[in-house]
């Protein structure tokens, strides 16, 4: 059975992080809401334009903008049954408007994985977070790159801080993440699909019980995640 995945947790809790090892170890296509916006924000486009004006500031984009991306990437891969959605749903609205979609085309979702951290580490890795310009991966400075100055590792692209890592957006994004995003937690939890993942320690870790998760829930169904 394919899996189709959500990735919940507070700011810099590591959904992209781990979006992309599952990426790399099951071949699943990840659609990354932050990363979409940024990357049309570089490309100039009135979507980009406008997602800045909320995301500069620490404030979640509107709801119909967030569901039509998520609806055009689908269109975009016709056939697809396994994916994993980096960063939405972020607010209720959002889960309900998913829901309808993805049942609307016969692919319900399979699981939800909430990263829960520390929230004293989340500043010390906002303010170490640098992403490529060119393939849109994220880094830790002291990681995989000894400065925000290094290129990127993967693409040799340019590392860039993101504009809304600065502590006065990390702290709206804080507000708008526990008044927003954890009303997700009940909501997932009492359809049966919350998978709780403690997500500090080294990044290898984490994505270890990610998949150790994705298996016991798959367990009584005798696949592993694909
Ligand atoms: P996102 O791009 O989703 O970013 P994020 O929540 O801040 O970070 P993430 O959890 O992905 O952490 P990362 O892997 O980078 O959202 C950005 C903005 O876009 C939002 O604030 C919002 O404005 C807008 N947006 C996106 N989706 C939306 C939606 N559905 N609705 C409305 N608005 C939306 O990891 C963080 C850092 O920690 C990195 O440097 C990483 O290298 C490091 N790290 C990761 N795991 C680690 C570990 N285990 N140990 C140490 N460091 C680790």
């Amino acid at each position: 059975m394919a899996h189709r995945i959500v990735l919940l947790g507070a700011p810099a809790s590591g959904k992209g992080t781990q979006a992309q090892l599952s990426n790399e170890h099951w071949s699943m296509p990840i659609i990354s809401t932050g990363e979409l916006l940024r990357r049309e924000h570089n490309l100039g486009t009135p979507l980009g334009l406008e997602a800045d004006r909320f995301t500069s500031l620490g404030k979640l984009v509107p709801d119909e903008v967030v569901v039509g991306s998520v609806e055009a990437w689908l269109d975009a891969q016709p056939g697809t049954k396994g994916f994993i959605l980096d960063g939405t749903p972020r607010t209720l609205g959002q889960a309900a408007a998913l829901d309808e979609l993805l049942c609307r085309r016969d692919i319900p979702l399979t699981d939800a994985v909430l990263l829960e951290i520390p929230p004293e580490v989340i500043p010390e890795r906002v303010r170490l977070r640098v992403v490529c310009g060119r393939c849109g991966r994220t880094f830790q400075v002291g990681d995989r790159v000894l400065s925000a100055q290094a290129a990127c590792p993967v693409c040799g692209g340019t590392l860039e801080r993101r504009k809304d890592d600065t502590a006065e957006a990390l702290a709206q994004r804080l507000e708008e993440y526990e008044q927003k995003t954890t009303p997700l937690i009940p909501f997932y939890d009492a359809r049966g699909l919350l998978r709780r993942i403690p997500a500090d320690g080294a990044v290898e870790a984490v994505f270890e019980r990610v998949c150790m998760a994705l298996e016991s829930a798959e367990k009584p169904r005798g696949e592993g995640p694909r």
